[in-house]
Parts: structure tokens; sequence; C-alpha cells
């Protein structure tokens, strides 16, 4: 290919996180517009219509949700495989993936990182103390007994890498920003096998970009990561002011 595939979508979201691992690890080169998807333009609008990130642009479609643009470089990028080649095995890949997007996004995105980050540094409203002791006491325990019962103590879950073993880690990157960390004791298994999991370069490579988003203020952002040297696309759909997208609380 000789154009660069885009991007669209800042480095805080563990759904481009996914993206962008599954680029890297099967050496496709690309180009981001690392937008927080509330300062999306009008055009942003027209790529995503529920006004998420991330968006994928190549010379042949676009796209916009994780799981369909994972599937996709697959298909077209067959090596390295990133599904397993069992037919129950890469249904259970699957399930796992749509786990962590659905109720990992639920409890880890909506609820703690919201609450300690989107909601007072975007929309300027304080943390809610209830829900958000609710989301450590209740809902984050619940979600780690289940990853704990299907995770193995060693190795990837399907004997080689693949997209359940990075859709699950890529959420504990935003965990960790929010302060939260697994407790090994408690969940032994899946705290190892997302250690192992973002020790990966592919997730090492990632981290200054991330750690620079989180710490510069979202209209700087792209002048910061096109700074440290960021692989940025030269236009850019993010506009100044925020707004929520259609299906966004
Ligand atoms: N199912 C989608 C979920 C993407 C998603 O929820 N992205 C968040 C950022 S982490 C977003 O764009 N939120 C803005 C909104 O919902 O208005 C995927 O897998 O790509």
């Amino acid at each position: 290919m000789t154009t660069p595939v885009t991007i669209i979508g800042s480095y805080l979201s563990p759904y481009v996180r996914k993206v962008l691992v599954v680029l890297q690890l099967k050496g496709i080169d690309y180009r981001i517009d690392p937008i927080v998807p509330f300062t999306g333009d009008e055009r942003f609008s027209a790529v995503s219509p529920i006004r998420r990130v991330p968006v994928l642009i190549d010379d042949r479609v676009t796209l916009s949700d994780s799981t369909v643009i994972c599937q996709y470089l697959e298909d077209r990028y067959p090596s390295p495989a990133l599904y397993p080649s069992n037919v129950a095995d890469r249904a259970r890949a699957r399930w796992l993936e749509e786990f962590a997007d659905t109720r990992m996004g639920d409890v880890i995105i909506w609820r703690l990182y919201n609450e300690v980050t989107i909601n007072p540094y975007v929309w300027g409203k304080p943390t809610d103390q209830a829900l958000l002791q609710k989301t450590l006491d209740e809902d984050l325990p619940q979600v780690m007994d289940y990853l704990e019962s299907q995770l193995p103590a060693q190795g990837w879950i399907f004997g080689e890498l693949s997209i359940a073993d990075i859709g699950v880690a890529v959420f504990f990157r935003n965990a960790g920003f929010a302060r939260w960390q697994p407790d090994v004791a408690r969940w032994p298994k899946t705290a190892a096998l997302v250690q192992r999991a973002l020790a990966l370069e592919a997730f090492e490579r990632l981290k200054p970009y991330e750690h620079k988003s989180l710490r510069t203020p979202i209209p700087q952002q792209r002048a910061a990561l096109m700074e440290m040297g960021a692989p940025l696309t030269t236009e850019t759909f993010g506009t100044a002011a925020p707004r929520r997208g259609p299906m966004s609380t």
C-alpha cells in the first residue's frame, strides 16, 4: 500500500488503542488524527455517524467501529493472524472482545474513567462519588471475577496472541489512568495476562503519546503530540468546542 491508513481518535481511547496495536502488530503504516470524539467537526459526523472513535479511512473503506476495523485489517492483512484458526476458539475470542468492548467499556470507561477524568476535565462536572464507589466496590470486581474465570494462568488465552488478549488488555490502561490497578492476589491470572500484554512493544510504544495526551489540555494535544514526533495526519477533524454525540449520556 502506498497511502498510509488514517485513524481518527485519541490515544486515550481503549478502542483506538486496540486498532493501533493491531496495526502495529501487522506492520501497517498509519497516520493518526488524535481527536477526542466530542470535538469532532461536521466532517467527523459524516465519517462517524454516532460520533465515536476510532474511525479508519484507507484507499477502500471508511469504518467507524474498532471491532469492525480489526476484523477488516485481519481479512485484508492476514499475517500475522490475530484471530485463532480454530472455529470455536475464534468465536470465543470474538466473545471476549465483545465482553471487553461492552461490559468493560461500560464499567471502566463510562463509569470509572468518565467520573475521574472526562466529566471533571471535559464537561466541568464534578465526580459522582456514589457512582464511583459502586463501580469500585461492585461492578469492577464482577468484571474481574468473570475475566479470572476465563483467562489462563500462563501464556495467551488461545495459545498465540489474539484479539481477545489485546481487546481485554486495552481497558486496563484506562483503569490505570483513573488510578485503579487489579489486585494481583485476588485476580492473579487476569493481572498477569494484562501485564504480559501491556509489556508488548506494540503497547509500549503508545505509552509516551498516552501520557502526553493525559497531561495536556485538549486544545493543545495535537501540537504537543506533533512536537514529540507522533505519526500525525496533516489535517484534523477536530474543532475547539466539545459537544456530545447522539449515544453519549
Ligand atoms: N463500539 C465502539 C465503541 C467506541 C467508543 O465508545 N468510543 C468512545 C471513546 S473511548 C467514543 O467515541 N465516545 C464518544 C461518544 O459516545 O459520544 C468501538 O468498538 O469502536
